[in-house]
C-alpha cells in the first residue's frame, strides 16, 4: 500500500459539514462509516482523522496529522508552528470584545483595570499587551457571553458571527481582534512523498475556490457595443466574441468575479447588454 497524506477535520461542530464537503468536490470520496475516528479516501491517497477542532493544531504540530482543516482562530490562540496554506471561505467570523449596552464606551482605556472573560486567552493577551492595556483575563471554557450579567466579568472577548449571541445577553461589539475562516494548515516538515500528495489537494482545492468567486456570463449586444462592453467585462482573458443568427449582433462569453458582479452588471446594461445569462461555474482550472 503506497504513503497516504493525514487530513484531521472536526469531529463534530460547526466546521464539520463545510470540510467534508470540499473534500468532496475536489472529487475525494470518502468511507464514512457511522462514528468512526479515522476514514480512508477511495480514490485519493488520503486519510481522514475526526478530531476536536481545539485539538488540531497540535496533532499537526506532531505530526499525528499532517494536514487539517481548522479554524484559523484556533491556530492563532494555540501558537503552534504550522503552514497556514489556503483560506477555505467558510465558518467565518471574528474575536471580538463586548462590553454592557449601557456602558458608556468610549475608546480601549476603558478597559483599563477590568475583568474580562474569554476561551481565547492568548489572542486577547496579545491584543492587550500591543495595546498597553492592564485587565485581569477569567479564563472559561464556554458561555463568555453570560459573564457580564452573572457578575464575573466587566466585559467579554468571544467569537461573533451574526452577533446575535452578543445582542439576547444585551452585550455590544466594541473592538474586533481579529477575523478568522476555515484553514487548510500543514506539518511544517512532511515528506517529500506526503508533499507531492498535498500539491495535487491544493491544486484541486484552488480550482473549488475560484470556481465558487467567479461567474460565467453571457450577453448578447449589438456589434458597434462591443468595444464598450469589452471594457467593462473584467475578464481572466480577453472575452470571447460569436455572431448571432440575427444581423449585426453577437453574444459574448467571459468570467466575473462574485464580489464585481452587480457592479458590472448595471454598467453593461448602461452599454446596451441585452439578455445576460449568469452561470454557476462547476471547476476553474488555474
Ligand atoms: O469541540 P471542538 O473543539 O471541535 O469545537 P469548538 O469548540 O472549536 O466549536 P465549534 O464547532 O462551535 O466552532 C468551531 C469553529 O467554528 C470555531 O473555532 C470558529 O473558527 C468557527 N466559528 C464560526 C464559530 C462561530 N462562527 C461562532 N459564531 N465558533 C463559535 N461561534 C460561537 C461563539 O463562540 C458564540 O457563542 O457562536 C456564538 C456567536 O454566534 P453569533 O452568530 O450569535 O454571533
Amino acid at each position: 500500500m503506497g504513503e497516504k497524506l493525514k487530513i484531521a477535520v472536526q469531529k463534530s461542530g460547526r466546521l464539520k459539514e463545510d470540510s467534508l464537503k470540499i473534500l468532496k468536490e475536489c472529487g475525494i470520496s470518502i468511507d464514512n462509516g457511522k462514528d468512526q475516528l479515522k476514514a480512508s479516501a477511495f480514490n485519493f491517497p488520503l486519510e481522514v482523522l475526526y478530531l476536536r477542532n481545539s485539538d488540531i493544531p497540535q496533532y499537526v504540530e506532531d505530526g499525528v496529522a499532517d494536514i487539517a482543516i481548522v479554524g484559523e482562530n484556533v491556530v492563532i490562540e494555540k501558537q503552534k508552528e504550522l503552514d497556514v496554506l489556503q483560506k477555505l471561505g467558510f465558518s467565518k467570523c471574528r474575536l471580538a470584545m463586548a462590553v454592557p449596552k449601557d456602558v458608556d464606551y468610549n475608546g480601549l482605556e476603558y478597559f483599563n483595570g477590568k475583568k474580562l472573560a474569554t476561551s481565547y486567552p492568548n489572542s486577547l493577551r496579545q491584543f492587550l499587551d500591543t495595546n498597553n492595556l492592564d485587565c485581569e483575563i477569567h479564563e472559561i471554557s464556554g458561555s463568555v457571553e453570560i459573564a457580564p450579567n452573572i457578575g464575573l466579568a466587566d466585559g467579554i472577548c468571544d467569537l461573533v458571527s451574526s452577533g446575535s449571541t452578543l445582542f439576547k445577553n444585551g452585550l455590544t461589539e466594541v473592538e474586533e481582534i481579529l477575523v478568522s475562516e476555515a484553514c487548510l494548515v500543514a506539518n511544517k516538515n512532511i515528506s517529500n512523498l506526503k508533499s507531492a500528495i498535498l500539491d495535487r489537494l491544493l491544486f484541486r482545492m484552488k480550482s473549488v475556490l475560484a470556481a465558487k468567486n467567479n461567474k460565467y456570463i453571457l450577453l448578447n449586444a449589438p456589434n458597434d457595443k462591443i468595444d464598450d462592453i469589452i471594457k467593462v467585462l473584467p475578464g481572466m482573458n480577453s472575452p470571447t466574441v460569436m455572431p448571432l443568427a440575427k444581423d449585426g449582433w453577437s453574444s459574448l462569453h467571459s468570467v466575473i468575479t462574485e464580489s464585481d458582479f452587480w457592479g458590472v452588471i448595471d454598467q453593461l446594461k448602461l452599454s446596451g447588454a441585452e439578455g445576460i445569462l449568469i452561470i454557476p461555474i462547476q471547476k476553474m482550472v488555474l
